[in-house]
């Protein structure tokens, strides 16, 4: 399963792995861990992370690179965690000199620049890597595992969402044994702040119901400010509105600050996975995300009844 992304890291001395848009726990992970198992079974090539990565681990895992366009141009490209080139936060993946991918993603078919491993069943891109690392006899180290750890745990929403628990968690004991500070990163992850206790009190009483029982939230520019959040941190609460009993189907709007949107759509019912892919986005079945142009309550009544067609449709079959 790895052998042809083996060959591809082979032939490089220099690499660099990138992190789609909007950075989350798997991916950031998944940069960092990758790397370590790049380093740990050559340590003579040089190897960087791009991208915003996640800050908020900085005390505990490696931050970003600075990654200048001339190692770019002379480097093999690996994509975590994403679809394709345009899927990546650091827009100079295109000028990279070769490529290779991991992700677990629902293939859209758009990568065709080299070899990938794509499990759509694998809970999280770290949970790949990790298999990885296992087959290939890898003496992980303690960041390199604590990093793949650290996604395997956000991308299941803390083994909520696992396909096959038996492998999971076998991995889970590689990555213990290989020394992850699981109690450092459960720590990190469980700290929040007065701010977003306020703005979660102003979520659960705020959320609205389309006819159908889609339960969504439209976070404006204007909303935004007044919660003190970005478009990003209030997307990431997006779990906030789910397990709602008799609403199988949440979702959220977040207007940027140049006036785009970010959807994130959820479900634990129906596959929600063809109303992303039909504005634009993709994901997961259960768990997906587009971006729109702008700002516009047509687009978005459009996007809430479509949900509400595969509601209703998913409520006949049961
Ligand atoms: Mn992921």
């Amino acid at each position: 399963m790895f052998d042809q992304i083996i060959e591809k890291i082979k032939q490089y001395d220099s690499i660099v792995i990138f992190g789609h848009l909007n950075p989350d726990g798997d991916c950031y992970g998944s940069q960092v861990g990758l790397r370590e198992l790049i380093l740990s079974l050559y340590p003579n090539k040089k190897v960087y992370i791009t991208g915003t990565g996640c800050p908020r681990f900085f005390k505990l895992l490696p931050s970003m690179d600075e990654v200048s366009d001339e190692v770019i141009k002379n480097s093999l490209g690996i994509i975590v965690d994403g679809n394709d080139l345009g899927r990546m936060e650091d827009k100079r993946v295109f000028n990279c000199l070769d490529y290779a991918k991991i992700d677990h993603h629902i293939d859209t078919g758009s990568f065709k620049e080299g070899p990938q491993v794509v499990d759509t069943s694998a809970n999280s891109a770290c949970d790949i890597i990790t298999r990885m690392a296992i087959e290939k006899n890898v003496k992980l180290s303690v960041i390199g595992a604590t990093a793949l750890y650290l996604g395997i745990l956000t991308d299941s929403a803390r083994f909520q969402f696992v396909n096959n628990y038996p492998e999971t968690f076998e991995r889970a004991k590689y990555l213990a044994n290989s020394g992850a500070q699981i109690h450092e990163l459960n720590k990190l992850l469980a700290q929040t702040d007065e701010n977003s206790l306020a703005a979660k009190g102003y979520i659960f009483s705020h959320y609205k119901k389309t006819d159908g029982g889609i339960i969504y939230i439209i976070y404006t520019k204007k909303l935004l400010k007044k919660l003190k959040l970005s478009a990003n941190s209030a997307s990431s609460m997006i779990n906030l509105l789910g397990n709602i009993e008799g609403y199988p189907i949440w979702c959220s709007f977040a207007e940027y600050e140049d006036g785009k949107v970010r959807v994130e759509l959820r479900s634990n019912g129906p596959a929600i996975q063809p109303c992303a892919v039909r504005i634009g986005g993709g994901g997961h079945a259960q768990a997906s995300g587009a971006q729109l142009p702008e700002l516009d309550y047509k687009v978005i009544d459009n996007v809430l009844k479509d949900l509400d067609d595969t509601l209703t449709k998913w409520r006949k079959e049961q």
